[in-house]
């Protein structure tokens, strides 16, 4: 017999097994070297964020249910561009695993991808729908990354996150890179953009950091190397006190960084979500 959910009738219902099936197949696609830097990782992290960071709290509407940026409009929201390379990816694991909503194929990915990147384990749960083209949200609804520490909190304490959860989050911009030709940005935050580790803070508050000379927006460069970039968001988290001082908390410990990081992207990634069911899996890394 199988170990895992039974087909009665055409209905499906999968275990924890099934989802770490799921898991370990995402998993393993991840690295590619013809692909950036060598990992789909860190892309796979930014559609599962950008699915789940529409959500407002006030009406209820956005977040990860319903994986709306699979539809024109949102899939063409400026913020977005790019992340076709991450939904088309994971289209050969939705055809493998067709009993799996996109919604919540999308934010498991996003897990797969920050644990086999030596991120911290993060508690995921099943229980998202998809949706239909009419809960596509408005844009603008993601941050601009051109902006100040006022817009990165009305953007986030819509979402219902406070000072100390944005801090933790944008730890994850150890990962991956800025593209020109999607959102017009150059660079990587750090080193190692394929690894998760508390190197962003130790970088923003170690480094000095000058404005890049260039014809593109508006973007800080290090002065040492002239190799990694910052965002005016990502400096906005030391020129503000509050934002500051867990830069400075996080900088110093990573196992900190990683609990609150686990707390805060898992709760991120369940934004707007009706669950029925409490329990949360832990997922096994291919590491384990
Ligand atoms: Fe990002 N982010 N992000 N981000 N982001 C980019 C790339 C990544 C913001 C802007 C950008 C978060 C918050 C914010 C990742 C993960 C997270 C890019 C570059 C921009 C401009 C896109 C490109 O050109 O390819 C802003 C303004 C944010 C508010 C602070 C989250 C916390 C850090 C929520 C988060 O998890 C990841 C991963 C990438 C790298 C994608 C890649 O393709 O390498």
């Amino acid at each position: 017999a199988r170990a895992s959910g039974l087909k009665t009738g055409g209905a499906f219902t999968p275990t924890r097994d099934d989802f770490q099936r799921v898991y370990n197949d995402v998993a393993e696609i991840l690295e590619n070297n013809d692909y950036d830097n060598g990992s789909y990782g860190p892309v796979v992290v930014r559609l599962g964020w950008h699915a789940s960071g529409t959500y407002d709290k006030e009406t209820k509407t956005g977040g990860s249910n319903g994986a709306t940026m699979r539809f024109a409009p949102e899939s063409e929201h400026g913020a977005n561009a790019g992340l076709k390379t991450a939904r088309d990816l994971l289209e050969g694991i939705k055809k493998k695993h067709p009993w799996i909503s996109y919604s919540d194929l999308w934010t498991l990915a996003a897990v797969a991808a920050i644990q086999e990147m030596g991120g911290p384990k993060i508690p995921w749960r099943p229980g998202r729908k998809d949706g239909d083209v009419s809960a596509c949200t408005p844009d603008g609804r993601l941050p601009d990354a051109s902006k100040d520490q006022k817009h990165l909190r009305a953007i986030f304490y819509r979402m219902g996150f406070n000072d100390q959860e944005i801090v933790a989050l944008s730890g994850a911009h150890a990962l991956g890179r800025c593209h020109t030709d999607r959102s017009g940005f150059d660079g990587p935050w750090t080193f190692s953009p394929t690894m998760l580790t508390n190197d962003y803070y130790k970088l923003l508050l170690e480094e000095k950091w000058a404005w890049k000379k260039w014809n593109g927006p508006k973007q800080f460069e290090d002065v040492s190397t002239k190799s990694l970039m910052m965002l005016p968001t990502d400096m906005a988290l030391i020129k503000d006190k509050e934002f500051k001082k867990h830069v400075e908390r996080y900088a110093k410990d990573n196992d900190l960084f990683f609990r609150d990081f686990a707390d805060v992207f898992g709760r991120l990634l369940e934004l707007g979500v009706p669950f029925e069911k409490e329990e949360k899996f832990i997922f096994k890394s291919t590491t384990d």
